[in-house]
């Protein structure tokens, strides 16, 4: 049993499906709160004034500071080996990251990088990132490969992933992205590469069960929109269920691409047109959108509010990867939203909590705190939301419990 009381305000989204116009930013919100976790760690009870005292209960005292859920990173590529920092100096000279790509660095050297190194490498690296993830106060995190861009690189890393769920305390949920760029192997052959992706190792990764999405990177010069549906479709074939980094920097028709296959999620989307956006909200597809990215590529904010209005679930992740995103504190991604979305705080909390979770299939057991949820949850070093807010540029968590268990403080 776990019991935090003296919570000065709980705040937090409600249900079990993302939510969309209005209701992104229609938050609960307790004051002088208390909360009570099972020894299953899942949450039993919440409610306003004086905590229930139960004896042998552990007793967290949040000092009347706010306690929120645990947060959902919903976008990153967690699994790389080396780093991309001889890029800063192209990016800052105005180099564009699909010209480093196109000319052999970008994701390809950090394909070199990955295939060089070996599993429990790549699992060393993931672990440390994710434990400095988790002190920042994400307790859920998504992980793509593509980094592989062969069969047995990809699954190394799909791998890694399995090996370091369940040996620290962030849960992970895998994400193939065998469609992360073109290998240089098939240089000409693009045919050849969709080929080897939705006749082999699609169907691998599914029947050794190391993925539950699929993802394509839609882009120009990357894979087209026909490339993207072929390989999204392949997935479906074998229970993965459809992602897509879509119009992060041309918009090919990625984002009516998502909404047509019922795409779980479209990420990025920074240059989605309205179509797009129609397309998403007909087909409950959640926006994922990544404001770390446009900051650090130095590109236009993706249009939230509009994706809001016009009734798409927004969801908001780091893109944590070794190029375009090297960040990996969603905290910042949230304070960004805030000030260049112009999204309100409450919605900002239903973006890294709630609709994040529903972006990687676990609304119905993570992302609010609720009776019958898991007890995922952050006490902050602030008085309420809008201070959280307020604050931006340092770790504001202080504590962290992951299935009623704390796990940083
Ligand atoms: O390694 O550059 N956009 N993929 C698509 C990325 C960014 C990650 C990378
Ligand atoms: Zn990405």
């Amino acid at each position: 049993m776990l019991i935090v009381k003296n919570i000065g305000q709980l705040a937090t989204a409600e249900g079990q499906r993302a939510r969309s116009g209005d209701g992104q930013g229609a938050i609960r919100v307790l004051k002088d709160a208390y909360l009570v976790a099972d020894d299953r760690g899942q949450i039993v009870q919440t409610g306003t004034g004086r905590a229930p005292e139960l004896p042998g209960a552990e007793v967290l005292d949040a000092e009347g500071c706010l306690v929120t859920p645990g947060l959902v990173d919903a976008h990153t590529h967690l699994i790389f080996g080396g780093w991309r920092a001889h890029e800063l100096m192209l990016k800052l000279q105005g180099v564009p990251y699909l010209e480093i790509l196109a000319a052999g660095g970008g994701i390809l050297s950090t394909v070199r990088a990955t295939r060089a190194a070996s599993e429990a490498e790549l699992a060393e690296k993931g672990g440390k990132a994710l434990a400095k993830m988790l002190s920042l106060g994400t307790t859920t995190c998504e992980c793509k490969s593509g980094y592989g861009l062969d069969l047995e690189t990809e699954l190394r890393q799909l791998r890694a992933v399995k090996r370091l769920n369940g040996s620290q305390p962030v849960e992970l949920v895998s994400t193939f992205l065998g469609a992360h760029a073109l290998p240089p192997e098939y240089a000409g052959n693009r045919e050849g590469y969709v080929k080897l992706l939705t006749d082999t190792v699609i169907p691998q990764v599914a029947k050794e069960g190391l993925a539950e999405y699929c993802d394509v990177f839609c882009e120009t010069g990357v894979f087209d929109r026909e490339e993207a549906e072929q390989i999204l479709r392949a997935g479906q074939k074998y229970g993965l269920r459809s992602k897509i980094h879509a119009d992060e920097i041309d918009a090919i028709g990625g984002s009516q691409l998502a909404g047509e296959l019922r795409a779980v999620s479209a990420e990025h989307l920074i240059a989605a047109p309205d179509a797009g956006i129609a397309s998403m909200a007909a087909g409950g597809t959640v926006a994922v959108l990544l404001p770390a990215t446009s900051f650090y590529l130095e590109k236009p904010f993706a249009r939230a509010r509009a994706m809001i209005e016009a009734g798409v679930p927004v969801a908001v992740a780091t893109d944590f990867n070794p190029g375009s995103c090297p960040c990996l504190n969603l905290q910042l991604a949230m304070s960004l939203a805030c000030y260049k979305y112009r999204m309100k705080p409450e919605e900002v909390l239903t973006a890294v909590t709630l609709n994040a979770a529903a972006a990687i299939g676990r609304a119905d057991r993570l992302g609010t705190l609720e009776p019958g949820k898991q007890a995922d949850l952050l006490i902050w070093d602030a008085p309420d939301l809008e201070h959280s807010f307020y604050r931006f540029g340092e770790n504001q968590v202080k504590t962290v419990v992951k299935k009623g268990a704390v796990v940083g403080r």
